[in-house]
C-alpha cells in the first residue's frame, strides 16, 4: 500500500465512513482514458466517469497539454478589479454552447458554489426590481444541491440536513419527489405518471402567494438520489407555473450540462427553459475544479442598474475563473466540439437503456431506470439491512471484478464515458450480474 498507516488517519474523508474504509482503502494513483490504475497495480474500469465528471476520460493529453502551459504562463491573478483572459474566452464559449438567451456566465469552484451562488442571484434579481418581498425558495424532496447552506436547505436529503436542522435558511418550501415505484417501476427513460406532481408548486403559491417566492430550483433529472428522470410534461407544467406566478425557475444542471443526456444541457433536450442553470463538474471535465452559472439577459440586466461604478453583486470567489482551471474548461469545450462527444452520447443512450434493462427480471431487481448516460439499477434491500446490499456491491466489483460502480444505499447507479466502448460495458454488466448473482 502506498499511504501508511498516519496518513490513512490525517484525512478525514467526504461522504465517506472513514472507519470501515481505514481498514480496507481502496486508493488510486493513476488514471488514463475509461480506467484508473489502484495503489496495487490493478488496472479497474471506472463505470463512473470520476464522479460523474470525467466524460471524455481520464488524462486528456489535450487538457492535460493546456493546463501544463497555462500554470507556467499565468498561475493566478486577481479575481476582483482584475482578470484573466481566459476567463472572458471560457465565458463566451459556455454562453455560446448555453440555450438561446443565455447570455452571462458567473464562475464558481464548484457545484455546491453554483447553486448558492444561483440562490443569491434569484434574490438580488427580485430586490433590483423592487420585489424584496420576493425571499421565498422553493426546492424539491429527493434532490442534492451540494452541502452548502443554501443548496442544503433546497436540498431534500434526509441525512444531509439532519444535524443542522435548526440552522437550515428559512423561508424555504420542498415540492414532492417525482418517483413513485408503484407507478414508475421498470419505465425506460421518462415515465408517463406524475406531470401532476408539478402542481405542489401551485399549492405553495396559493399558501404563501406567488408574489412571495423568488425561486423554484430543480435537477431537470435528480441524480445523486437514484436517477430519477422528470414525468413526461412535469418540466414544461413547472415552467408554466413559474410563469404564472413570476417565479424564476432555476434548473441544477451539475450532473446534466455538458453531454451528459447527449445535448448542451438538459434544458436543450427536455425543451424547457429555465432563467439560470448551474453546472460544475463536466465543465473542465473534473480535472480542474471549477463550476458556472448561466444566466438569461433579464437576470443580468436586472443588476446593471444604479450608479455604474459600484458593485452590482456582492459576491465571489477567490478564484472564481482561475485561469488553469479556464484552460482545462477551454481544452474540454475543444473535446467536445471536435470529437463530437454529445453525438457519441446520443449514440450510446440505446445500448446503455439495453443493457440496464436486462436486469428487470433479476430477483433482487425492484427498478431500473435510465435516461441519456445516467443509469440505475435499484435491489431490493436486506431485511433489517437497508444499503447493506448495495454496499457490497460497490465494494465487490472494485475487488473481485476491477470495477467502479457507485451506490446510494441499495440504488446501483451508472454514469459511464460519453465516449466509451460498448464491449467495456457488455464486460461490466457482466461483472454487475456474476456479483448480483451470488450475494446474498
Ligand atoms: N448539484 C447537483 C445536481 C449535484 O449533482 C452538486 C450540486 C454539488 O456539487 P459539488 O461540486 O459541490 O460536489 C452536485 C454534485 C453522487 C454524487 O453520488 C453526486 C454529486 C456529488 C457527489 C456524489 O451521485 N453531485
Ligand atoms: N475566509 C477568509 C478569512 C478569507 O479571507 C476568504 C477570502 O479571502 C474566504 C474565507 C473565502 O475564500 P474563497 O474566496 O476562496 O471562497
Amino acid at each position: 500500500m502506498t499511504v501508511t498507516a498516519k496518513q490513512l488517519d490525517a484525512y478525514w474523508m467526504p461522504f465517506t465512513p472513514n472507519r470501515d474504509f481505514k481498514q480496507k482503502p481502496r486508493i488510486i494513483t493513476a488514471a488514463s482514458g475509461h480506467h484508473y490504475t489502484t495503489d496495487s497495480g490493478a488496472q479497474v474500469y471506472d463505470m463512473f466517469a470520476g464522479l460523474w465528471t470525467c466524460g471524455v476520460g481520464h488524462c486528456h493529453p489535450k487538457i492535460v497539454e493546456a493546463v501544463q502551459k497555462q500554470v507556467a504562463k499565468l498561475d493566478y491573478a486577481m479575481a476582483f478589479q482584475l482578470s484573466n483572459n481566459l476567463s472572458f474566452e471560457l465565458a463566451e464559449r459556455v454562453v455560446d454552447m448555453a440555450p438561446d438567451g443565455f447570455t452571462q456566465c458567473f464562475f464558481t469552484n464548484s457545484g455546491s458554489e453554483s447553486v448558492d451562488t444561483a440562490l443569491k442571484i434569484a434574490l438580488g434579481f427580485h430586490r433590483a426590481r423592487g420585489e424584496g418581498n420576493r425571499t421565498r425558495l422553493i426546492g424539491r424532496e429527493r434532490a442534492y444541491h451540494g452541502v452548502n447552506f443554501g443548496g442544503m436547505s433546497v436540498g431534500g436529503i434526509v441525512p444531509n440536513r439532519k444535524i443542522f436542522s435548526a440552522n437550515l435558511i428559512p423561508g424555504v418550501d420542498h415540492i414532492r419527489a417525482t418517483m413513485d415505484l408503484q407507478h414508475t417501476a421498470f419505465t425506460r427513460g421518462q415515465p408517463e405518471w406524475g406531470a401532476h406532481l408539478a402542481d405542489d408548486l401551485e399549492r405553495l403559491a396559493a399558501l404563501h402567494d406567488g408574489s412571495n417566492i423568488a425561486a423554484v430550483i430543480v435537477e431537470p433529472v435528480a441524480g445523486s438520489t437514484g436517477i430519477l428522470p422528470p414525468p413526461v410534461g412535469y418540466l414544461e407544467r413547472l415552467r408554466e407555473i413559474c410563469d404564472t406566478h413570476g417565479i424564476l425557475l432555476i434548473f441544477d444542471e451539475v450532473i446534466t450540462a455538458f453531454g451528459r443526456l447527449g445535448k448542451p444541457f438538459a434544458a436543450d433536450y427536455f425543451g424547457v427553459l429555465p432563467d439560470i442553470i448551474t453546472t460544475a463538474k463536466g465543465l473542465t471535465n473534473g480535472v480542474i475544479p471549477m463550476g458556472a452559472v448561466i444566466v438569461r439577459d433579464h437576470v443580468y440586466d436586472a443588476f446593471m442598474h444604479g450608479p455604474d461604478k459600484m458593485i452590482e453583486l456582492f459576491h465571489g470567489y477567490t478564484y472564481s475563473g482561475h485561469p488553469v482551471a479556464a484552460a482545462a474548461g477551454l481544452a474540454t469545450m475543444d473535446i467536445y466540439k471536435e470529437e463530437g462527444t454529445f453525438e457519441q452520447a446520443t449514440a450510446l443512450a440505446q445500448p446503455f437503456e439495453d443493457l440496464l434493462h436486462s436486469f428487470a427480471d433479476h430477483d433482487k431487481v425492484i427498478d431500473v431506470r435510465n435516461i441519456g448516460l445516467m443509469g440505475a439499477i435499484e435491489l431490493a434491500p436486506r431485511d433489517g439491512a437497508p444499503g447493506a446490499r448495495g454496499t457490497e456491491m460497490h465494494k465487490r466489483c472494485f475487488w473481485e471484478e476491477n470495477l467502479i460502480i457507485r451506490n446510494g444505499m441499495d440504488i446501483l447507479q451508472f454514469s459511464p464515458f460519453l465516449n466509451s466502448n460498448i464491449d467495456d460495458w457488455n464486460k461490466s454488466f457482466d461483472s454487475v450480474r456474476r456479483l448480483l448473482d451470488s450475494i446474498d
